[in-house]
């Protein structure tokens, strides 16, 4: 008996079926991943009791010299793995990453541009409800309405009419290839900073499947948790010369205590990134996602942009009416996850949405290939196609649970 089931059987319990869930079901959410055993391992060690606020060799704590090896061990491996002059490894998470950046070279009121959320950006690239649009004045863009993807001749355009101080690349819902040199030459055009969020690409950089933001950007932020498959948590890159300010910002300006288990985590991912395999890994993601897409599409299915370069895709269903609402929940109940989404032009909420995200890194994680994205594209379609019936979506859950099986997750977990 573990000595959780032993001391919180109700926490246990609830672990065991998220593992249950994890296992059987087909884990399709683009931000989501399975992380190895031995990143779990260093993300539930003993690293979670110690106090290290400060920097390796730099703490306002005795007692940091284990943790410090951890730290640095991550940083040497982040500078390695993406060519990076800095690093900082301790924000919790992407948000904090992006509102360090922020922080470092922006004050309240100064001009920002970020890619508008409902067409691929994130909260905290200036959405009103989030601090980043309360604090600073964001300008958004937008992918253009016949091709869905970014006009970077307009992007330009946009930069030389608001001069801002900062543009934002990067998305949390956009499928296509990020082109930083043209986004580089907007923020040339007016001087401003270019901030690079690599959350979701962030594997796909690692490995040169998608260009490199670092030669072009001021800073580069990412989450930890994503296509690089570490611990949930976050990551800022930069240039020498901003280091210091940045580390300062981090903390003591935003955090306190860095989270080392977590760190700890995030360097035996960073370690397991840099392996011919993980490339490999990244290369199968993204051939499944054009798969999968291209399935869906020979179906019917409007794609957002006519397909995908990277691990992520878009369905859209604004000429149908359907909602993502009821899509997400009628998949689920047929075991696949996916998440409702908006997409470019969209004429319903964000909590009702025309369309969903579809994201291949998690069950590219557990073995699955190319045959199991035509299985795959066959499931969704079916229902979809029967949207309302109950009998069809418990079908599919079985059918789901059978091919789960075949790829193991986590076997001595359960
Ligand atoms: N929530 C993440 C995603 O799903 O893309 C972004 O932060």
């Amino acid at each position: 008996m573990s000595y959780l089931e032993k001391t919180d059987p109700e926490i246990y319990k609830a672990i065991l079926s998220e593992v249950n869930r994890e296992s059987d079901k087909l884990e399709l959410i683009a931000s989501e991943n399975f992380v190895s055993e031995a990143v779990l391992e260093a993300a539930g060690g003993i690293m979670t009791n110690k106090y290290a606020e400060g920097y390796p060799g730099k703490r306002y704590y005795g007692g940091c010299e284990f943790v410090d090896i951890a730290e640095n061990l991550a940083r040497e491996r982040a500078k390695q793995l993406f060519g990076c002059e800095h690093v900082n490894v301790q924000p919790h998470s992407g948000s904090q990453a992006n509102m360090a950046v922020y922080f470092t070279v922006l004050n309240p009121g100064d001009k920002v541009m970020g890619l508008d959320l409902s067409h691929g950006g994130h909260l905290t690239h200036g959405h009103p409800i989030n601090f980043s649009g309360k604090l600073y004045q964001f300008h958004t863009y937008q992918v253009d309405k016949d091709t869905e993807v970014i006009n970077y001749d307009k992007l330009i355009e946009q930069a030389k009419e608001v001069q801002p101080k900062m543009i934002v690349a990067g998305a949390s819902a956009y499928p296509r290839i990020l082109d930083f040199k043209k986004f580089r030459q907007a923020c040339d055009i007016c001087g401003a900073y270019l901030m690079v969020d690599i959350a979701h690409i962030a594997g796909l950089v690692a490995t040169g499947l998608h260009p490199s933001p670092v030669p072009y950007a001021d800073f580069v932020t990412t989450t930890t948790h994503k296509t690089l498959r570490g611990p949930r948590g976050g990551m800022v890159m930069c240039k020498e010369k901003y280091a210091a300010d940045l580390d300062r910002t981090v903390m003591p300006g935003i955090q306190g205590g860095p989270l080392m288990h977590i760190i700890a985590a995030k360097a035996v991912a960073l370690k397991e990134a840099l392996t011919d395999e993980f490339k490999e890994y990244q290369k199968r993601i993204v051939a499944n996602a054009a798969a999968l897409a291209g399935e869906l599409k020979k179906a019917g299915y409007h794609i957002v942009s006519g397909g995908t370069d990277t691990h992520l895709f878009l369905v859209s269903f604004v000429e149908s009416g359907l909602t993502g609402k009821k899509i997400e929940k009628a998949l689920d109940k047929a075991g696949i996850t996916v998440n409702k989404n908006t997409v470019p032009f969209d004429p319903q909420k964000p909590f009702i949405t025309s369309g969903i995200r579809i994201g291949t890194p998690a069950i590219t994680t557990r073995g699955m290939g190319l045959g199991e994205m035509k299985i795959i594209a066959g499931f969704i379609d079916e229902v979809i196609k029967k949207l309302d019936m109950k009998s069809v979506q418990e079908e599919v859950a079985k059918r789901v649970k059978t091919l789960c099986d075949k790829f193991p997750l986590y076997p001595g977990r359960k």
